[in-house]
């Protein structure tokens, strides 16, 4: 970043908007880059603000905006072969399974990739010598200011994208009389027109064609400019603006995109129509409706981790010192900014946030900006229900719908299976077949991990409704693996073949990655044929069905402890300790999975916690927002928070982050840094913290699990629980002194602590939770190697107790 030279105290003092505490991200100078740019978004419009006085880049997003058309990737050669690369398998013969895996399972494309909609560039001659700059992104309404002095005249920029207007809003006034001349002008890194329509400038451009898969998208920009004073004109290349006092800049986007199987839309009509409605408006009714509409989502949560001088410095530079641990307030903004970019990256009706949300300024963006479902796309969704924004988890769910429909030729074409499947990606056009390279790609279980979506959300929502409602996708996705699982000849258990524990093989990233039934695996099975058991159970379907999923789970392989006391990640122990991969499948279990309790699987437990150790706290951006879950769950506050403090490492500049700063993580705009930028590392982080204040996941609600010594005094409002109860917890000492809890289902309420805890109505806790929403499936006894010795000794003493809840009412708990 540019410096402007004015001293920190100056610009404090001017703009007094810095305080401690605020929910912003602010800078003393305008990005030069795009990671220290600004993202604001609807989920449907996306942008970055780079805030620079004399030219106002907005680089800007629409989220069905990509490469290609509809189309399919699977290939057709995988079914004759499929006997022989499952033998191949069982003789331990992987490589060369693995050789016969890429002859003839590969998809005829590799996934395609989301694309950049363009820049708008705003040139406002002389204003490249400037004073008292400051810039930001408030969090608390959802708009991002730029303000300036340029001979004696203030200039403020406010900028949003509207969730009820569905457009971008800049409003630019100056504190003189008009002081304002400006152009607005569009590029694109795509072939692309602008023309002049009436007093818009319409801006059109095609998607790029990608591998085999010809482009189709047709996109339509169109921006507009209000002014009370001066003149505006609109040209063939730009609008220019001059003598105004004020002005608001109008941007709408369309493109011809209907859903994955139809592109006859109009984004002319689609276009014109947002921005004409739009316009209709006055200013102020408009960014009042859009920080209404944002408020209602946003302010259900508070978080206070306590204050510190240091958090009134600028945000890159906070995290620059958040190491020195004086910052508290540093981790609790990154929790608000993943529910902020959560927001602002998917809302209902929208597609799911991509690897990069939907924030992209490239036409062939990092994994093509698209959905890698062996892991990022599902943490994307990790903080939607327990950070109290389930209306954002909807795109996902309806994704999944989506897959599970195209997702049936696949599994019949490959596997000759019922069902559904997906493999490790998929994209816009929701293709499902194997991509990239057996290595990464050969992984049948995207359905699996997708589906455990579908479930939890009915356990936070209590709905059978919604439960009625997914219920094919979650059967479809179970009736693929009752025909795809196989004998495994030496176990006799049911296995997974061909496939891998992403993206890795038991030798490393050399030798072959293909196995059979590897943990991860068992553990995906085990929860999906479990979690249609219960949805068939609940929704009295069909009794015969449920003897199926039965004697299926009862087939499957348990988990197993292998010579290093480690959970083994593979069928035969066969783990590197000195493995410090960044994916840790075998630990889905632990998180986003249930399966691994330190209650009811203390052994588990136990070597699960050892895998991770081998595995390490150093991670890329997205391992580090799994393993703080994992150390959450685990039950570490002190180790989750050294996994925060590896996230919150300055990484300053995309370009040079290996030499300059290889464990950077953080972006100065606090974009988590694979590296590169990969936003689930963002959303990872925000529900880690959750789960360390909070869990739901174990037979009770268990306040303040893993509360690491730092965060001594503090408080949270507003999590949200399985069994759909508001907790609102305090601390004092790093011990809960109250909590605050709705029920808004009713039921039993069973709270898990470590000290004693009264309230009324509270009673110790008895036998089985009774609520039916804390309801798991029995996990098998783990097989132990006979080689290992126990490490830890069990110590996790807890208070439980019961209140039978109605639904409505809040209950009053407090340390005794
Ligand atoms: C998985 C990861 C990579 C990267 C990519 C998008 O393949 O292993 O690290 O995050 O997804």
């Amino acid at each position: 970043m540019q410096k402007t030279g004015l001293p920190l105290f100056v610009i404090l003092l001017f703009f007094c908007s810095a305080k401690a505490d605020e929910l912003k991200l602010w800078y003393a100078s305008p990005a030069t880059e795009w990671v220290e740019a600004l993202p604001i978004g609807n989920s449907r419009l996306g942008a970055m603000v780079y805030g620079n006085p004399a030219e106002e880049k907005l680089q800007f997003n629409e989220e069905t905006f990509w490469a290609g058309s509809p189309h399919q990737c699977d290939s057709k050669n995988a079914l004759t072969t499929l006997p022989e690369v499952r033998r191949l398998i069982f003789e331990e013969k992987n490589e060369e399974a693995q050789n016969l895996i890429q002859a003839n399972f590969m998809g005829t494309s590799n996934g395609i990739p989301y694309l950049t909609a363009g820049c708008l560039h705003l040139l406002f001659p002389g204003h490249e010598n400037y004073t008292n700059y400051y810039r930001d992104l408030n969090l608390e309404n959802a708009i991002a200011t730029t303000s300036y002095q340029v001979d004696g005249v203030t200039y403020t920029r406010e900028v949003f994208t509207s969730f009820t207007d569905n457009v971008l809003i800049l409003r630019i006034t100056a504190d003189q009389p008009q002081k304002l001349n400006f152009t607005i002008s569009y590029d694109s890194p795509l072939k692309n027109t602008v023309t002049a329509k009436g007093d818009r400038l319409i801006m059109k451009a095609r998607g790029t064609d990608h591998e085999s898969v010809p482009g189709k998208l047709r996109l339509e920009n169109q921006v507009y400019v209000k002014t009370n004073d001066g003149k505006t004109t609109v040209s063939n290349r730009c609008i220019s603006v001059s003598g105004a006092s004020l002005a608001t800049i109008y941007l709408s986007a369309a493109t011809n995109f209907v859903d994955y199987k139809t592109i006859d839309g109009n984004e002319h009509k689609k276009a014109s129509g947002f921005l004409n409605s739009a316009i209709k408006k006055e200013y102020k009714q408009a960014r009042k409706e859009h920080i209404d509409y944002y408020q209602r989502l946003f302010n259900r949560v508070k978080l206070d981790l306590g204050t510190s001088e240091e958090s009134k410095a600028e945000t890159h530079i906070r995290v620059k010192n958040f190491h020195e641990g004086k910052d508290p307030s540093l981790a609790a903004l990154l929790f608000q900014y993943g529910r902020y970019l959560l927001i602002s990256s998917s809302q209902p009706g929208g597609q799911p946030a991509t690897l990069q949300g939907i924030w992209n300024d490239k036409l062939l963006p990092p994994w093509d900006s698209k959905y890698t479902i062996n892991i990022n796309t599902e943490m994307n969704y990790w903080p939607a229900e327990v950070t109290n924004l389930s209306e954002t988890h909807e795109p996902l769910i309806q994704m999944v719908k989506e897959l599970s429909e195209s997702g049936r030729q696949t599994a019949l074409d490959m596997y000759g299976c019922n069902g559904w499947v997906t493999h490790h990606n998929t994209d816009l056009w929701r293709i499902t077949g194997v991509i990239d390279g057996p290595f990464w790609g050969m992984w049948p279980n995207g359905g699996a991990w997708l589906c455990q979506h579908l479930w939890e959300r009915y356990l936070y929502n209590g709905d059978k409704n919604y439960l009625h409602e997914i219920y094919p996708a979650l059967k479809g996705a179970a009736d693929f693996f009752l025909d795809f699982l196989v004998e495994h000849p030496k176990y006799k258990w049911l296995v997974t073949s061909p496939s891998i524990s992403p993206e890795h093989g038991p030798e490393g990233e050399s030798g072959s990655s293909i196995v059979c039934g590897s943990t991860m695996d068992n553990q995906l099975a085990f929860e999906l044929l479990s979690n249609t058991l219960m949805a068939n159970r609940i929704l009295g379907e069909d009794p015969n069905y449920s003897e199926r999923l039965k004697k299926t789970i009862d087939r499957l392989p348990p988990m197993q402890i292998g010579k290093y006391n480690q959970l083994q990640e593979w069928i035969e122990d066969v783990d590197n300790p000195q493995d410090q991969h960044r994916h840790v499948s075998h630990l889905y279990g632990l998180y986003p999975g249930k399966q691994i309790s330190p209650y009811s699987q203390p052994e588990l437990f136990q070597a699960a916690k050892r895998s991770l150790i081998y595995r390490g706290d150093e991670a890329t951006g997205w391992s580090i927002g799994w393993k703080l879950n994992l150390w959450a769950r685990l039950l570490d506050g002190n180790h989750a928070y050294k996994i925060i403090q590896n996230m919150l490492v300055l990484l300053e500049s995309e370009e040079h982050n290996e030499v300059r700063n290889p464990n950077g993580r953080t972006y100065p705009n606090l974009f988590d840094a694979h590296p590169p930028f990969q936003i689930d590392g963002n959303f990872g982080y925000t529900a880690g913290i959750a789960e360390m204040l909070m869990q739901s996941h174990d037979g009770a609600v268990h306040l303040l699990p893993a509360l690491p010594d730092v965060w001594n005094k503090g408080s949270v409002s507003g999590l949200v629980s399985r069994g759909d109860f508001v907790v609102d917890i305090f601390w004092n000492d790093g011990q809960l002194t109250k909590a605050k809890i709705l029920s808004r289902l009713g039921g039993n309420l069973r709270v898990r602590s470590y000290i004693p805890l009264k309230g009324e109505g509270l009673n110790k806790a008895n036998g089985e939770n009774t609520n039916p929403l804390f309801c798991n499936p029995e996990i098998k006894t783990p097989l132990i190697s006979q080689e290992i010795t126990p490490q830890w000794p069990l110590l996790y003493k807890v208070y439980e107790y019961d209140i039978l809840t109605e639904a409505g009412k809040t209950y009053i708990i407090q340390r005794k």
